[in-house]
């Protein structure tokens, strides 16, 4: 069943003048769409290697299942956790676990700032719930998949890769997270905390 590019939530503009509408456009058609390919030609390999019993290449493509298939996934929780205009901070238990954890939301905020903004080269700032221990935990991922901890359950993640802001922000990656704060959906975040819990 091969994978397919879902729809922005919302129109390409819609998150403007936090991110603008061209960002979106090439980052949502081109750049995710790549991953979609990548991934479904990494399984298409996968899947004839099954077949004739030849795993020669095998390593490469089970790296490139990893790189795009996280490439895939982690922009579909990218789009879903934005929102025209945002939705404020954290409700209920969501906020209090953060409170918990982090010893406040100000001091969440900074920390995932600062992961994401020194990733180094291509990579996200991630904010995962680990089910083993019950803990929120912030990442600094490189490409889209490395440094994470199997088991843990991304909920809010930011690209920050050059494409996603390089247009309006330039080389200014910090005044593009601190953009982003203001686009978050705190609801869907809160919902991915629910089923994750
Ligand atoms: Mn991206």
């Amino acid at each position: 069943m091969p994978h397919v590019l879902p729809a922005l939530p919302y129109a390409y503009n819609a998150l403007e003048p936090y991110i603008d509408e061209q960002t979106m456009r090439l980052h949502h058609d081109l750049h995710h769409k790549a991953y979609v390919d990548g991934l479904n030609a990494a399984e298409d390999k996968l899947a004839k290697m099954r077949e004739t019993g030849d795993f020669s290449n095998v390593q490469a493509v089970e790296r490139a299942l990893a790189f795009h298939g996280s490439g895939h996934f982690n922009h579909i929780l990218f789009w879903e956790t934005m929102g025209p205009g945002g939705s404020g901070t954290p409700k209920g238990d969501l906020a209090s676990q953060i409170t918990k954890d982090f010893s406040g939301f100000d001091k969440f905020k900074t920390h995932l700032s600062q992961a994401a903004a020194t990733v180094e080269g291509n990579g996200w700032g991630v904010l995962a719930w680990h089910p083993v221990d019950g803990h929120l935990q912030v990442l600094a991922a490189m490409n889209h998949q490395n440094q994470g901890h199997f088991g843990s359950i991304p909920i809010l993640m930011i690209d920050v890769w050059e494409h996603a802001y390089y247009l309006k922000y330039q080389n200014k990656r910090a005044a593009y997270i601190e953009a982003w704060w203001n686009v978050i959906n705190w609801d869907n975040v809160a919902q991915r905390f629910e089923k994750a819990t």
